[in-house]
C-alpha cells in the first residue's frame, strides 16, 4: 500500500461557532481558535478540518455561503485567518477547509442576479424548473423537510433546494458554473491550505429528468435519492476537478458521501480513478435508525455496528482508504450513542477512541470528543438553534406528534448536541466566552472541561494524546492488515492487524457487564506487550483467555 502523508495523520475538526470566543460576542471566532493552537498541537493533532468560516447569513451555520473568498464578519477578516494557517503552518500542522459547492446561499451574487429573470446570465447557474399541474415539478422531500422546490413568483418558476430553502442547488450540468468552482478552489489552495472536505459532494449531479419518487411515509414529500445520489454525471465532474485543480497540489481530501455503499465509495477512492483521497459514509451512523430515518430511534446491537465497520474496512482493504469517525457537527456525541455518558464516561470514551485509532484509516476527532463531551437536553424547544431540528419539530408538532416523545429524540439525534460550546475550563460559560453564548452550554461543563482534563493523567485527553503517539510509532496502525475475531459476539468488538512480523491484537468490552474473551487458536506469538488499556492491570502480558471489566479496551503488541 502506497504511503501517504494523510494515511498517517489524525485530523481533528473545528466547528468555529463554538470552539472559542475572543472578543465576548458569544461566537466563537477565528482569533478564538489561533489562541488555541498550542493545545492542538499538544493533543497531537497533524491535521485542522475548519468547517465553513466564508460569509454567509448563517441560515445553516454557515454551509449557506454567500461569498466564497470572504470571511464571516462574526469569525473575522482574511488577515486572521492567513494568521491561523500560519500558525498551523509554524507548529507543523496542516489545515483543510471546508468546500460547500453543492448549493450556494440564496444570498450570493449569483443566485440575487439569477432570480432577477429567465434571460439573466446567472439563471442557468442554478436549477430552475416550471410546475406540474400548479404543483412542484417533482415530490422530492428536502433533507430538511418540506418540499425540494421553492417557487418563485416573478417568473413563476420554481428552484432546487436539497436542503434549506435559504440552500439553491447549483447547476452542475453548466460548464461555466463547474470552472467557478475550480477558480475558487485554486484560489485557496494558492494560499497555502492543504485540501479540502467536500460537503455533500455526491449529490451535485441530478438526473435531468427530475422524476416523481416513490411514495413512502405519510408526507406529501419523498425522498429521491435515486435521481441525485451518484448522479449519472457525478463521477465524470470529480475526474475533472481532479484534473484542472486538485492533482496539481499535495493536498488530501475527503468528500462528505450520504447514502453510499463501500462498493459505490470505491468508484470516489480508488486511486487509479483520480477523483477524492477518502470519503465519510453514513452507514455506521444509521445504525439504530428505524425505517423512518434518524428521528425514529431503535435500540442497536453491536453485532450491527461490527458487520458495518467491517464490511468498509474489507470492501477497502486494497481499493482504497478508509475515513473513521463517530461523530461530528451534525451527529449526537458518541459517547452518548455507542457508549455511556454516566457512570462508564471515561472508560467508554477511551474505548471509542481506541476503536477510531486502530482500525485501518484516517481518524477524524470532532472538537471535545477528546474529553468526552456528552450530549445535552435543553428544557424547551426554544433552546434549539439547528435548522433541521426546529424543522422537524415544527412539521411533526403540526402533523398531531406528542411532544415529550419529539422533545426525546431530540435530546437523542439533534446536530445541536455536538454544537453546544467547547468546555474549556469551569468558570462561567466554560471559558468560551465572556459574553452571551449564541447557544447554551451543557451544565456539566463544571466537570467535563479541558483544565480538569489537563490536570489528570487518567484523564481522556491524555488517553487520546497516547493513541495518536502510537500512531507515530507503530506503522502497523496505520498499514497493517485488519481481520476481524469472534464476529458475532454482542460484547467485544475484537480484531487484528499486522504488517510484516508485527501484530496488533485489540480487544474493546463494548458493553455494561463484564465479558469474558478468548484468543483464538491460531494465534502465535513467543512474547506481548500491552501497548495501551483504560483500567489498571497488574499483568502486562497477555493470556489464552480473560475478563474484560465494562468498556474495558486492550490494545497488545504480540511478537
Ligand atoms: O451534511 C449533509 C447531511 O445531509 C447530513 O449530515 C445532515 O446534517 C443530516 O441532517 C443528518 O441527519 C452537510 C453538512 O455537514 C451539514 O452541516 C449541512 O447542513 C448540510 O451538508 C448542508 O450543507
Ligand atoms: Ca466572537
Amino acid at each position: 500500500m502506497k504511503k501517504q502523508w494523510w494515511k498517517e495523520s489524525v485530523v481533528y475538526q473545528i466547528y468555529p461557532r463554538s470552539f472559542m470566543d475572543n472578543n465576548g460576542d458569544g461566537i466563537g471566532d477565528l482569533q478564538g481558535i489561533i489562541s488555541k493552537l498550542d493545545y492542538l498541537k499538544k493533543l497531537g493533532a497533524d491535521v485542522v478540518w475548519l468547517c465553513p468560516v466564508y460569509d454567509s447569513p448563517n441560515d445553516d451555520n454557515g454551509y449557506d455561503i454567500r461569498h466564497y473568498q470572504q470571511i464571516m464578519d462574526e469569525f473575522g477578516i482574511l488577515e486572521d485567518w492567513e494568521e491561523l494557517l500560519e500558525g498551523l503552518h509554524e507548529r507543523g500542522m496542516k489545515l483543510i477547509m471546508d468546500l460547500v459547492v453543492n448549493h450556494t446561499s440564496d444570498e450570493h451574487a449569483w443566485f440575487v442576479e439569477a432570480q432577477k429573470s429567465k434571460d439573466n446570465v446567472y439563471r442557468d447557474y442554478y436549477i430552475w424548473r416550471p410546475g406540474k399541474n400548479g404543483e412542484e415539478p417533482s415530490n422530492w422531500m428536502s433533507y430538511f423537510r418540506g418540499s425540494a422546490w421553492q417557487h418563485q413568483p416573478e417568473t413563476n418558476e420554481y428552484y432546487l433546494h436539497l436542503f434549506s430553502k435559504k440552500q439553491p442547488d447549483l447547476n452542475w450540468e453548466n460548464e461555466q458554473v463547474r470552472k467557478e468552482v475550480y477558480q475558487m478552489m485554486t484560489w485557496w489552495l494558492d494560499k497555502g491550505i492543504d485540501g479540502f472536505r467536500m460537503d455533500v459532494i455526491n449529490l451535485i449531479s441530478k438526473d435531468q429528468r427530475f422524476p416523481d419518487a416513490e411514495e413512502t411515509g405519510d408526507s406529501s414529500y419523498h425522498w429521491g435519492g435515486e435521481y441525485f445520489v451518484n448522479g449519472p454525471r457525478v463521477h465524470e465532474y470529480l475526474q475533472e476537478m481532479n484534473r484542472e485543480v486538485l492533482s496539481k497540489y499535495d493536498i488530501m481530501t475527503v468528500g462528505e458521501c450520504l447514502d453510499v455503499s463501500p462498493e459505490e465509495a470505491v468508484n470516489y477512492v480508488a486511486e487509479d480513478r483520480n477523483e477524492l483521497n477518502m470519503v465519510f459514509h453514513f452507514e455506521l451512523m444509521n445504525v439504530g435508525n428505524g425505517p423512518l430515518g434518524k428521528w425514529d430511534i431503535i435500540p442497536w446491537k453491536l453485532s450491527d455496528f461490527k458487520r458495518v465497520m467491517h464490511k468498509w474496512q474489507q470492501t477497502l482493504k486494497d481499493r482504497g482508504w478508509n475515513s473513521l469517525y463517530l461523530n461530528n457537527h451534525d451527529q449526537p456525541r458518541m459517547v452518548s450513542r455507542f457508549g455511556n455518558d454516566d457512570r462508564y464516561r471515561i472508560e467508554s470514551a477511551k474505548l471509542l477512541g481506541t476503536l477510531l485509532h486502530t482500525l485501518k484509516g484516517t481518524p477524524y476527532i470532532y472538537q471535545g470528543e477528546e474529553i468526552g463531551m456528552t450530549n445535552v437536553n435543553f428544557a424547551s424547544i426554544d433552546d434549539y438553534r439547528d435548522i433541521e431540528t426546529l424543522n422537524m419539530f415544527h412539521e411533526y408538532t403540526q402533523s398531531g406528534h406528542q411532544h415529550d416523545l419529539l422533545m426525546q429524540s431530540i435530546y437523542e439525534r439533534s446536530r445541536d448536541n455536538a454544537r453546544t460550546p467547547m468546555h474549556w475550563n469551569q468558570r462561567e460559560h466554560a471559558g468560551f466566552t465572556t459574553g452571551t453564548p449564541w447557544i447554551q452550554l451543557n451544565p456539566n461543563y463544571t466537570a467535563i472541561n479541558v483544565e480538569e482534563a489537563l490536570s489528570d493523567p487518567n484523564s481522556v485527553f491524555y488517553y487520546y494524546q497516547k493513541l495518536i503517539q502510537l500512531r507515530k510509532e507503530h506503522p502497523v496502525i496505520v498499514y497493517g492488515d485488519y481481520e476481524l475475531l469472534h464476529e458475532e459476539d454482542e460484547q467485544i468488538y475484537a480484531y487484528t492487524r499486522s504488517l510484516e512480523q508485527e501484530m496488533l491484537i485489540v480487544v474493546l468490552n463494548f458493553s455494561e457487564q463484564e465479558a469474558e474473551f478468548m484468543l483464538n487458536e491460531n494465534i502465535k506469538y513467543s512474547d506481548s506487550q500491552l501497548l495501551i488499556h483504560n483500567y489498571e492491570i497488574q499483568d502486562k502480558g497477555i493470556s489464552k483467555q480473560f475478563t474484560l471489566k465494562p468498556f474495558e479496551a486492550r490494545v497488545y503488541k504480540l511478537l
